[in-house]
């Protein structure tokens, strides 16, 4: 069988699917290519993931892009890390949908006009308008955390994987969490596994 192949590096959005193969002990190959150079856009790389983005994988000889789905299809096909019942199932598909449409684009403009950019090119307009944009979904997020440990059942799920691997940015940034006290222990628990890779 040959071994799966991860498209992307770390510093990208295929450190969530390296997170997730190294939960699920896999052995794999990672292209760790310059994704910013222009060869995401090459037919070569759209036959792999149409959407001409990091990251994507090659299991075999079915390609997938998108790294929530990415990272359910592999708890799934190894039958770790997800539910096995059709509710809890929905449960991961619910965080993993309300992650990537209601965070991960207000948390990625905080990252780079906060932290990335640079400092001529911040925007402090922006700063201020991603923090209010984030306030109700991590309001959301802290108030399940008050009393569960994790996003669904008691476990750490791909659930938490996908949405600490948004959350992640908020790290990286040094984004103000006080609001938000639930959010900065969990978001340890995760990301201080064993599996979490390096940047
Ligand atoms: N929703 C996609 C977003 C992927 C994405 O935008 N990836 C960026 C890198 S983190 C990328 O590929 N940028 C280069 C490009 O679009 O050509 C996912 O979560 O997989």
């Amino acid at each position: 069988m040959s071994k799966l192949k991860i498209h992307g590096p770390n510093q990208s959005r295929a450190l969530r699917t390296v997170w997730m193969a190294n939960e699920l002990g896999l052995d794999y190959e990672q292209d760790t290519m310059d994704f910013r150079s222009g060869v995401t856009r090459k037919p070569e790389y759209l036959s792999i993931n149409r959407a001409g983005h990091v990251p994507a994988i090659e299991d075999g000889d079915f390609a997938l892009g998108e790294s929530c789905a990415i990272n359910i299809y592999l708890a799934k096909k190894h039958g770790k890390l997800i539910p096995k019942d059709l509710q809890g199932e929905a449960r991961v598909l619910e965080w993993s949908f309300w992650v990537m449409t209601d965070v991960e684009k207000p948390i990625l403009n905080y990252l780079f006009h906060a932290a990335m950019l640079p400092e001529d090119q911040r925007d402090p307009k922006v700063v201020e308008q991603s923090k209010k944009d984030l306030e109700w979904p991590l309001t959301v997020l802290n108030n399940h955390l008050a009393d569960h440990d994790y996003l669904v059942g008691n476990e750490f799920t791909v659930a938490d994987l996908n949405v600490a691997g948004v959350l992640l940015w908020a790290k990286l940034s040094k984004f103000d969490m006080s609001a938000y006290p639930n959010i900065p222990d969990w978001l340890n628990r995760c990301t201080k596994r064993p599996a979490m890779p390096g940047r």
